[in-house]
């Protein structure tokens, strides 16, 4: 059958007949997609991770940044920086010296609008210490860690922007066991 005796079949049926076919064929597009796994990517394997994709370089291809543990039940964290090449490839940016952090989490925003997406993360470091991190990212493939960020240091929980004020919303655990929300706006903070 053609498409033009398909298409007149179609015309001679009656409202109600073409609505019913229009959701069967909805129907039979949506359960056609589907996901290929891409094998030979050579990311990482890790405990309790956290992944957030962003175009840390602006070539509009999302980047991937991974954290967690590296041996399962420990505290020896990971995060790696993964540049999308753009041909279903990437490559780990070993030069850019993030804290490996376990038991944290991430985000990505443009904190200081300058175009470049920064990065923010907590966990606990090497020594089992909980650490949050700020980096601005240079636009160069380097980031620089921005210090005194006058926010609690927190593992576990979670983090996230606000806008390019550097509000920033923290919830997570401290050294000492306490549980802390807070919300820091810039130059106030807010429990
Ligand atoms: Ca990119
Ligand atoms: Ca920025």
């Amino acid at each position: 059958m053609t498409f033009s005796n398909f298409n007149s079949i179609i015309k001679s049926l009656n409202m109600k007949t073409q609505l019913i076919i229009a959701i069967l064929l909805l129907q039979l597009s949506t359960q056609a997609q589907s996901f290929t796994e891409q094998l030979g990517l050579g990311f990482t394997g890790l405990n309790n991770p956290k992944a957030v994709w962003f175009d840390y370089n602006n070539d509009n291809h999302l980047d991937l940044i991974i954290q967690g543990q590296a041996i399962n039940g420990s505290t020896i964290g990971v995060t790696k920086l993964y540049k999308n090449n753009g041909n279903n490839s990437f490559t780990e940016q070993t030069s850019i010296g993030f804290a490996n952090l376990a038991r944290g989490n991430i985000t990505c925003g443009d904190y200081n609008n300058d175009g470049n997406i920064d990065v923010l993360m907590f966990g606990l470091d090497s020594s089992g210490m909980a650490v949050t991190k700020l980096y601005k990212n240079n636009g160069n493939n380097s980031f620089t860690e921005i210090p005194n960020l006058g926010i609690h240091q927190l593992s576990y929980g979670a983090v996230a922007w606000g806008d390019y004020d550097l509000d920033i919303f923290a919830s997570g655990q401290s050294s000492s066991g306490s549980y802390i929300s807070k919300l820091k706006l810039k130059r106030q903070t807010k429990t």
